[in-house]
């Protein structure tokens, strides 16, 4: 399997200094998160190292893998900024030689979230959201709620996106519709 320094050099390569910043961020608070709410601290680090590496793939090559590799079309329908997360599971599986489906499923959902998230992919979710670099309206009452649960933040991040997309008149991929339905539903 692939080493924490190895992912770091191979990722380097595909991202600007900006997001590799970014990525080191996500790590940090990644491992943070993990030993705070006992998660898997070696899995949510090259996760997070890994969870970007197709940001700035070519969207037309990006197209193709979601729609003739992976048969899911979906998405590509709802916007390209969603491309980079399936891609990016897609590219540590098949080319980096990842094998471990919750290191998979992080990356792959991390832009959205999912309808029954499991505690991997949580903590990425909200450490992309959280990390310190991260600078809107908001990332510090998000860092708040992680300090008190990772639910919470989650649910926080998903709205928030939510608003943001509505405000934008972008389109909101089902995932992330399923995954702030099933945050609320358990909430009562
Ligand atoms: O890759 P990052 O910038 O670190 O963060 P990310 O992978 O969470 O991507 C954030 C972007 O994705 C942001 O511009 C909002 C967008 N996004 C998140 N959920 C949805 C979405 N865009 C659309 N169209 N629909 C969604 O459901
Ligand atoms: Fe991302
Ligand atoms: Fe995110
Ligand atoms: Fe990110």
């Amino acid at each position: 399997a692939i080493t924490t320094n190895e992912a770091l050099h191979e990722v380097k390569q595909h991202l600007t200094d900006v997001r590799y910043t970014h990525t080191l961020g996500v790590r940090d608070t990644a491992l943070a998160l993990a030993k705070q709410y006992g998660a898997d601290e070696s899995k949510a680090e090259l996760a997070a190292i890994l969870h970007d590496i197709c940001k700035y793939h070519d969207v037309q090559t990006m197209q193709d893998i979601v729609r003739n590799k992976l048969h899911e079309p979906h998405w590509g329908e709802y916007g390209n900024e969603l491309l980079h997360a399936p891609c990016g599971a897609y590219f540590a599986e098949h080319q980096l030689g990842v094998k471990d489906k919750d290191i998979l499923l992080a990356i792959r959902f991390h832009t959205t979230g999912r309808a029954g998230m499991g505690l991997l992919e949580k903590v990425l979710f909200v450490a992309d959201y959280i990390e310190p670099n991260r600078r809107f309206p908001g990332v510090e009452q998000a860092r708040k709620l992680a300090e008190e649960s990772l639910d919470a933040a989650c649910c926080f991040a998903l709205r928030q996106t939510m608003f943001l997309l509505l405000d934008r008149k972008q389109l909101i991929h089902p995932e992330t519709v399923s995954a702030y339905n099933a945050f609320y539903k358990q909430k009562g």
